[in-house]
């Protein structure tokens, strides 16, 4: 895989989507590049697309399946990644712990050093799912101190929140510097 390239104002980049078997990450991908809504299966393997964002910025989007046996091999997509989009299924709290664990372990991997990511609660239209301040108070993500990372409530089925994660992709693209984990220091020095 590549890596973040700006040459000819066009940047260009790797972005790996995991995170549990139904999260809803497959009809995510589908739903982003503009498709009629799909029903899906659980992926084997993976599934990639490029998708044009706004800001010429061209993206090619990884899937990878999300059940246990499958889990084994997420390290194998890691190499050359230039942000890991994590989804989870906000009416999944049973398995939140689960998935926590899951993104600590991409995390541990060496070839996402500094890589930073973006945290998608996908259903977030559904009745039961848990509002977005209790998934993050249960996540713990000023644990990751050495990432630049987002949360983003979304809906894969309604479209909802996915301009504004496609919007924090573009800023987590750019804090490929060490800016932000500069800014993020500073604002842990403040408090
Ligand atoms: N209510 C609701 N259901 C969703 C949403 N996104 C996906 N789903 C449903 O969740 C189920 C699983 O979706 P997939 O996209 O196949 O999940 P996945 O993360 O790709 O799963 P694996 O391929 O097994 O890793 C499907 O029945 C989807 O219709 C959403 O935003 N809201
Ligand atoms: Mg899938």
């Amino acid at each position: 895989m590549g890596s973040v390239n700006s040459r000819g104002h066009q940047a260009k980049a790797q972005v790996v989507m995991m995170g549990l078997d139904s999260a809803g990450k497959t009809t995510l991908l589908y739903k982003l590049k503009g498709h009629e809504l799909v029903e899906t299966m659980p992926t084997v393997g993976f599934n990639v697309e490029p998708l044009e964002v706004p800001g010429r910025v061209s993206l090619t989007l990884w899937d990878v399946g999300g059940q246990t046996q499958l889990r084994a091999s997420w390290k194998d997509y890691l190499e050359g990644t230039d942000i890991l989009v994590y989804v989870l299924d906000s009416t999944d709290k049973d398995r939140l712990p689960e998935a926590v664990a899951g993104l600590r372990e991409v995390l541990d991997n060496p070839n996402m050093a500094s890589v930073p990511f973006l945290v998608l609660a996908n259903k977030q239209e559904a009745p039961d799912a848990l509002p977005l301040l209790d998934i993050r108070d249960r996540l713990g993500l000023e644990r990751f101190q050495d990432h630049c990372w987002e949360l983003q409530a979304c809906s894969a089925l309604t479209g909802e929140g996915l301009p504004e994660a496609l919007q924090s992709l573009r800023s987590l693209l750019k804090s490929r510097s060490h800016l932000c984990l500069q800014e993020r220091s500073e604002e842990s020095k403040k408090s």
